[in-house]
């Protein structure tokens, strides 16, 4: 298991960061997601021979915010 930390842009209230830990959690290969709105940050753990990084980043996109990981 892995674990990555990342920004979180384009969130403007709770349902926000609900919307992105139901989604991100319910992605093969994630274990656990918490997501911060008021410090824009999101921790994840996964099990990088199911998942990317990358991946989680692509389907935060697809639902409107951008996830910037720090390395
Ligand atoms: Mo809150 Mo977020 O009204 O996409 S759900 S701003």
């Amino acid at each position: 298991m892995k674990t990555k930390h990342a920004q979180i842009k384009g969130m403007h209230c709770a349902a926000c960061s609900g919307r992105i830990e139901r989604v991100v959690s319910g992605m093969d290969g994630v274990d656990e997601v918490a997501v911060n709105l008021a410090a824009e940050s999101m921790k994840l753990s996964f099990d990088p021979d199911i998942i990317t990084a990358e991946a989680v980043g692509e389907r935060i996109k697809d639902l409107g915010f951008e996830a910037l990981f720090a390395s």
